[in-house]
């Protein structure tokens, strides 16, 4: 392994928060107690916390003492003016609309933008996301690549949507007919893979021919700029900061949620040029979030959120970040442990149709592994396949992605890479034992976000 390409963390620890692995005992009858869905689980009973990179990140110095500057006013709080400020000057849009977090976005965006019985196109889905298209009686189209949906094609850029299925919509639907393209950078659930410019600027121009509106998911779009800049010829001497202007200059708005890559706890955006649109959004944010000069946001987490969109455009943040994902990856990968390739941005996933191949996806392999994982080393993960993408409106069928996975997901700035080195050591020991991942059954489901709070037990 060559150490060299996996740089140091770019701070020092200033305060520090203990963990403690629980027995093998103990760990076994909190995953009974929780219905084997590591959502249940209680935190304390988590040594390394995988589950996710949202609202779990470690904030700098600079992002605290912020926080001691909140000004809690209903209306008007500087906060907010200084995240607007930032925000605007960041993506370079014309109108920001704060909301709680990322949902609170995706929820105004669709029902502002969406009318009932239209298409909305989408490099693959994501869970809130797709909810909330749905729920406006929106049409949610799949356009991402083939490739996206195979686990073992390793190439760059596997978040790009086929511009060949974008065009055969548009031809077979109608321009009038599709609400807008939702462009995600990265795509979570492909694997955290990344969009390339030039995508983004084919897509722009297929979508201004037909009058189509591209908003853009930025969750985690300082991930993106920075494979933008490794990867993408003629890109290698950008700023991640003119690279994330440059993305969003393609786009007429986007949904963000400021727990990922502005490195909060909460907090999340609406961003959008066209007034007519910002208008509605306005008033929609009063009904569900609050005053459009906080949107559900305490002051102090905007004065955070505006800094930590500023910590993440650091050159040595975003390089760390992603190789310490991309460590993690590597051990697996030279263990012969079977992960989506190439390794994204926020987490490693781990293949369980090609790990647990004594399973059937009925039998919920993802979910199973990432129980055995808790139970094996007090790692939680999450798993992203069959049970996350839940049932079709319609038909009342499990939807049944090609991806079944489970995710291991990087907080930013909170693990090391010893951190990283346990967590490989019980996947792979995991690996050797397989055959005593057993399958489930599920005893409680959810009509709505089931992988949330869903129980299960063992089938056999
Ligand atoms: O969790 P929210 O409501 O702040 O954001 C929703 C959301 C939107 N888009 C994408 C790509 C996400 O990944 C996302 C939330 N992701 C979570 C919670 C995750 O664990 O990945």
């Amino acid at each position: 392994m060559n150490f060299q390409s996996y740089p140091a963390e770019p701070f020092k620890i200033k305060v520090v928060e203990p963990v403690v692995m629980k027995t093998r005992e103990e760990r076994i009858a909190a995953m009974k107690e929780a219905g084997y869905n590591t959502f249940n689980l209680k935190s304390e009973d988590v040594y390394i916390d995988l589950l996710t990179d949202s609202g779990t990140n470690a904030m700098s110095d600079r992002q605290w003492a912020g926080m001691m500057i909140g000004d809690e006013a209903y209306a008007g709080s500087k906060n907010w003016i200084y995240l607007e400020k930032i925000a605007k000057e960041i993506f370079g849009f014309k109108h920001i609309v704060p909301t709680h977090q990322g949902r609170g976005a995706e929820n105004l965006l669709s029902q502002i933008a969406i009318k009932p019985g239209q298409y909305v196109a989408g490099n693959m889905y994501f869970t809130t996301t797709r909810y909330h298209q749905e729920r406006c009686g929106g049409i949610f189209v799949d356009i991402i690549g083939d490739i996206a949906h195979d686990a073992t094609v390793n190439a760059p850029f596997k978040g790009n949507i086929d511009l060949d299925k974008l065009k055969k919509l548009i031809d077979d639907k109608g321009a009038e007919n599709i609400a807008y393209v939702c462009l995600a950078v990265t795509v979570n659930l492909a694997g955290g893979q990344p969009v390339s410019m030039a995508n983004m600027k084919a897509v722009r121009e297929l979508c201004s021919k037909h009058g189509i509106k591209i908003f853009f998911d930025a969750t985690r779009c300082v991930e993106n700029a920075y494979f933008i800049k490794e990867q993408e010829k003629g890109y290698e001497n950008c700023s991640i900061k003119d690279l994330v202007h440059e993305m969003f200059s393609y786009s007429d708005g986007a949904t963000m949620s400021g727990k990922k890559d502005c490195i909060v706890n909460i907090g999340g955006f609406l961003a959008i040029n066209d007034d007519e649109l910002f208008g509605k959004a306005k008033e929609l944010v009063v009904v569900y979030e609050g005053m459009p000069s906080y949107g559900g946001m305490a002051g102090r987490d905007m004065q955070a959120m505006a800094i930590g969109l500023q910590d993440s455009m650091q050159e040595e943040y975003i390089e760390h970040r992603i190789k310490q994902v991309r460590y993690l990856g590597e051990r697996l990968l030279q263990a012969g442990i079977p992960i989506i390739e190439p390794i994204g941005g926020h987490a490693v996933f781990l293949d369980a149709r090609r790990f647990c191949t004594h399973l059937k996806q009925e039998q919920f392999p993802a979910q199973s592994l990432a129980a055995f994982l808790y139970m094996d080393s007090g790692v939680r993960s999450m798993e992203r396949g069959i049970v996350s993408a839940g049932r079709d409106k319609k038909t009342g069928k499990n939807h049944t992605p090609k991806l079944e996975t489970v995710r291991l997901t990087v907080p930013r700035r909170v693990y090391t890479y010893k951190h990283m080195d346990v967590v490989a050591d019980s996947v792979i020991s995991l690996f050797k034992n397989k055959e005593q991942i057993r399958p489930l059954k599920f005893i409680y489901e959810p009509q709505q976000l089931r992988f949330f709070t869903a129980k299960f037990d063992f089938a056999d």
